[in-house]
């Protein structure tokens, strides 16, 4: 097979020809051709089948050992001017990375297949939507890129339409962490990703297109494309306000994308709807509301922690038809993780006889990734070319301190604020230490294809276009006691503070003033059905004091980013340390 458009088959070719490829396979996204796939996987031992009795259809990948997460120090955005990736970003100079890109990949496909992967990010019929092509020598990335992107035949029509596409090109290369690479080119369009056969490294179409070239896209476009899940709240009136949320990586949006309400909830009628839980395209619509898609069209989530207490929808469509990553495994064969229950797994992820020595069985950043139309919550506007309408906007940090259970910006222009200025302590999803707080822009710092200055200046100046904004939002759900012990009960629970969100978009609920935004009043948060009574005096405390040192951290944070700070923001910053003192 070829295609209708020159390009892409120039493209191919001289891929093909570069990486000396033994075969090409375009990729029609059929039924049969995934369980030839899987049945050669099966083979080679990059899939196991897991307990067809339990989990029908399911599949483990178990990764190189080194080859377990995202890897930032490697990941680099090639500008032709070093200033316009910002220090948010690792830069190379675009003629330096495709040399060394094309050393990398001359004759790595000897002996391996070429896959060609057509997808759309998004509804494959909505205007808001924009396709790419990823070029692979991993079936295990094929088998992901199906169930994560609208993959195959009608991608590729959509693609020979447009002409245009994001071109990503991947090998595993030997998976040595010496040679391993993540490019991106955002000024061609294109992508270039090495040694790593991992998730956010690997499936082009998640982080590297529909987050940082789609950034830079989004920019000249005059939209956003945001780490954040889209959820759709409906109230006992039967209507469904859509709120989008940015947390960094594994700080529970899977989880709150598809959270049960609370018994007292769900008898009263609210319901939680998922439109997605990792990656958001906003788009300024004509009635000046911001309307959102979710380019992605499965989960990639992180496995540990999830149960039926802390996700039982999650639990619901991982027992069919999905591919764990890096879990340990019972002694019937069933997917297992920490977290999950207690029982006691027979193999770890490294496929060792489980020894609690060796650490955790299933590695802590270990996956699932499963087709979101399996989601018991998925929503009926997921499909919707236009988008949903947003009305909250909520930036969300793991911080034990400072940070309060909710606040609400002001207006647009301090929501930048809040949004630019988020901290969070690291998790295991990236490479690198665990537990150190650091600044996490709008949940973008690894994701953002461009410069922050000028990001954040994208933000202000979109907010301006919109006559009917979206309220910004700050939550945190991770405040810890003395004894280090969460305070707030987090999970289905943070449906009361989403009520609350949603009340003040509606404006239906007063709030208190303080210098750093507003605050819910005393009894405003519904705290009815609750087994225990959380000590919201902490949660909702202003520490003035602990506050003045946080904005001197920001404003120390926003000067590495001059001079591209755009002057709204440090009047912003101005105005509130002056409220402050
Ligand atoms: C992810 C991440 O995989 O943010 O979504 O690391
Ligand atoms: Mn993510």
């Amino acid at each position: 097979m070829t295609s209708k458009l020159s390009a892409l088959n120039e493209w191919v070719d001289q891929v093909s020809a570069q990486c000396r490829a033994s075969r090409v396979h375009w990729c029609d996204g059929s039924e049969a051709e995934t369980q030839r796939l899987i049945e050669q996987m099966l083979e080679t031992g990059d899939l196991l089948k897991l307990n067809e009795q339990t989990h029908p259809d399911c599949y483990l990948h178990r990764s190189d050992p080194k080859d377990v997460a995202r890897v930032e120090h490697l990941t680099f955005v090639c500008t032709s001017n070093k200033d316009d990736a910002g220090p948010n970003n690792n830069w190379m100079d675009p003629a330096e990375a495709h040399a060394l890109m094309n050393g990398l990949f001359s004759g790595c496909m000897e002996g391996r297949t070429l896959y060609v992967v057509p997808y759309c990010m998004g509804p494959i019929d909505s205007p808001l939507s924009r396709c790419g092509v990823e070029l692979t020598d991993s079936p295990y990335v094929v088998a992901n890129m199906r169930l994560m992107t609208r993959m195959g035949q009608a991608a590729l029509d959509r693609v020979e339409r447009e002409g245009t596409f994001v071109k990503g090109l991947h090998s595993t290369g030997e998976l040595d962490p010496e040679r391993r690479y993540i490019m991106h080119f955002p000024e061609e369009l294109s992508i270039q990703s090495f040694g790593s056969g991992y998730g956010g490294n690997a499936l082009l179409g998640k982080k590297c297109h529909a987050l940082r070239i789609a950034s830079y896209q989004a920019r000249s476009e005059g939209w956003l494309a945001e780490h954040m899940l889209i959820v759709g709240i409906e109230n006992p009136a039967g209507e469904v306000r859509y709120v989008a949320a940015a947390f960094p990586s594994a700080c529970g949006k899977t989880n709150l994308a598809m959270l049960i309400p609370p018994e007292a909830y769900r008898e009263q009628g609210w319901k939680v709807w998922t439109v997605g839980d990792d990656i958001c395209w906003l788009h300024p619509g004509e009635d000046g509301r911001l309307y959102a898609i979710n380019p992605e069209a499965g989960f990639f989530g992180v496995a540990p922690g999830t149960s039926d207490k802390t996700n039982p929808n999650a639990l619901a469509m991982l027992d069919r038809e999905a591919i764990f990553t890096n879990v340990a495994t019972t002694e019937d064969n069933q997917p297992w993780w920490e977290g999950l229950d207690d029982r006691v797994p027979a193999t770890d992820w490294q496929g060792r006889d489980f020894d609690p020595k060796n650490g955790p069985a299933a590695h802590p950043n270990s996956r699932f990734t499963v087709s979101i139309q399996r989601c018991p919550s998925y929503s009926d506007q997921a499909e919707s070319k236009a988008g949903v309408p947003i009305d909250a906007i909520v930036f969300g940090g793991r911080r034990a301190s400072l940070a309060p259970l909710v606040l609400e910006a002001r207006d647009w222009q301090h929501g930048v604020l809040v949004g630019g200025a988020m901290a969070s302590e690291t998790t295991a999803a990236a490479t690198g230490q665990v537990g150190v707080v650091r600044r996490d822009p709008m949940a973008m710092k690894p994701f953002c294809g461009y410069h922050f200055g000028d990001y954040w200046g994208h933000w202000l100046a979109l907010g301006e276009k919109l006559t009917h904004p979206p309220k910004i939002f700050q939550v945190n759900w991770f405040r810890r006691d003395a004894d280090g012990g969460f305070i707030w009960p987090g999970f289905g629970d943070n449906l009361r503070v989403l009520e609350w969100i949603l009340a003040r978009c509606r404006g239906e609920v007063e709030a208190s003033e303080t210098p750093v935004g507003l605050l819910p009043a005393d009894g405003d948060i519904n705290l009815d059905g609750l087994a225990e009574q959380p000590d919201m005096n902490t949660l909702l405390a202003f520490d003035q004091a602990g506050w003045r040192e946080e904005v001197q951290a920001i404003d120390a944070f926003l000067q590495e980013f001059e001079p591209r700070v755009p002057q709204a923001l440090k009047d912003e910053l101005a105005r509130v340390k002056s409220a402050l003192s």
